[in-house]
């Protein structure tokens, strides 16, 4: 079973999507997800101009020797791009070996340790109501576990809430920047820690008042405190029992979140920007965090997560895999099959695609009663509808940024 055929395809349904798509001399195709939200171009060229050609030919089921060969072989080790590269070649061919195999992936990875995946939606909203809006809302959706992001008074935007009704209605699918401003330059958005501190605990407080003890609430602080800061949010969120807290500081400096761990017993989530085993060492190690975020697409794809995750599950550590709209639904199903078939499953983050991403990748995975399940279809279950993604071509789509009241640039 030989490599033919690798094409890369952009397209843009209402967000930017890179899939590679690998078809082998007896007509199998596969498919794997590149997208780096911001980035694209970047790993479209690499695909294109450095990894394509040398597909050609190679053995299909050579999964492993291909991720081996890919990573040394480029002698520039890690990054986000490269490790997205690696992934989407990683996935197609694992979605071709199901295919070959005639089984779902799940099933080449150990088979189902599992019923199905617990997932957490994205609630969120300027104010309280807004935000009781958003949590009920996704309940009706089926939703039994939600994250809790919230507006803070005197702070104009802030990253990861909806910024109107219509948006909050549509449960924050667009939560990173309206259609409006896609293009150009990237947003400039407002932040100020000692006000969000002030106010998340009492968004917390308000939410268990009003939608009780059991829903399992989590939330994201997208890297902007210090580890002290962080620290004191852990400490003070520990009375509403969070499932867990998310980049609460930017953990390029693992040792940092020592720190954090010897105050609080709230469980940390860390990673989605992680991109190998490397970036996780000391903190799985140490035991520093609880939940391992990374994305299939941006780890060297199913092999790599796999060994990643095996090697947390020593240390108790969990899956909470990244699962944001910029992840395409091939990613989304790899995270699936890993999730399903792995035995240290924690949650999986889950956002609904919109319709015209829908139509374009045709899935097959389900979304019942809270949970998710990536089908029974041979590989991993997704078919890529190339009429209707040419229809979108690439937009420019940057990320927002942040500033302080004085004019410096913070983490957001
Ligand atoms: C999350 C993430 C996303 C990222 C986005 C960047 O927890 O879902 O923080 O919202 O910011 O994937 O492209
Ligand atoms: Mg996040």
């Amino acid at each position: 079973m030989i490599i033919a055929k690798a094409e890369v395809i952009v397209t843009s349904p209402d967000r930017n999507f890179v899939t590679l798509k690998l078809t082998t001399d007896d007509g199998l195709t596969g498919l794997g997800d590149a997208t780096v939200n911001g980035r694209e171009l970047a790993v479209v060229s690499y695909l294109r101009d450095h990894v394509v050609q040398l597909l050609i030919g190679r053995d299909a089921h050579r999964i492993e020797d291909t991720w081996q060969f890919l990573y040394r072989s480029a002698y520039w080790r890690r990054g986000p791009i490269t490790m997205a590269a690696i992934a989407a070649v990683d996935m197609a061919l694992w979605d071709i070996k199901g295919k070959a195999a005639g089984m779902p992936v799940y099933q080449l990875l150990g088979g189902a340790s599992r019923t199905g995946l617990l997932a957490y939606g994205h609630a969120s909203g300027k104010s309280l109501p807004e935000l009781f809006d958003s949590v009920r809302k996704h309940q009706e959706e089926g939703y039994r576990a939600i994250r809790i992001q919230s507006g803070v008074p005197g702070l104009r935007a802030i990253y990861g809430i909806a910024s109107n009704e219509t948006f909050a209605a549509n449960h924050g699918q667009r939560y990173d920047h309206e259609p409006a401003q896609r293009g150009a330059f990237p947003a400039e958005e407002d932040w100020d820690t000692r006000a969000y501190l002030r106010h998340i605990p009492t968004v917390f407080e308000a939410v268990r008042n009003e939608f009780g003890p059991e829903i399992p609430l989590l939330h994201d602080g997208h890297h902007r405190m210090t580890p002290i800061q962080a620290a004191q949010l852990g400490k003070s969120l520990e009375p509403y029992d969070l499932f867990w807290l998310e980049d609460c500081t930017p953990a390029e400096n693992q040792e940092a979140l020592r720190l954090v761990r010897q105050h609080t017993t709230t469980p940390l989530a860390i990673g989605e920007i992680f991109n190998t085993v490397w970036d996780y060492q000391q903190l799985i190690r140490e035991q520093l965090i609880d939940y391992v975020r990374s994305a299939v697409t941006h780890t060297g794809g199913i092999s790599h997560l796999k060994k990643v995750l095996e090697f947390a599950a020593q240390y108790q550590v969990k899956s909470g895999m990244h699962g944001p709209t910029d992840i395409s639904p091939v990613g989304m199903a790899a995270a699936m099959h890993l999730g399903l078939a792995i035995h240290n499953f924690g949650i999986q983050e889950y956002m609904k695609h919109t319709e015209r991403t829908d139509q374009v990748f045709e899935q097959s995975y389900t979304w019942q009663n809270g949970l998710l399940h990536p089908g029974d279809n041979p590989g991993l279950g997704v078919e890529l509808n190339q009429d209707e993604a040419g229809k979108y071509p690439y937009e420019q789509a940057y990320l927002p940024y942040n500033r302080l009241a004085d004019g410096t640039v913070h983490d957001w």
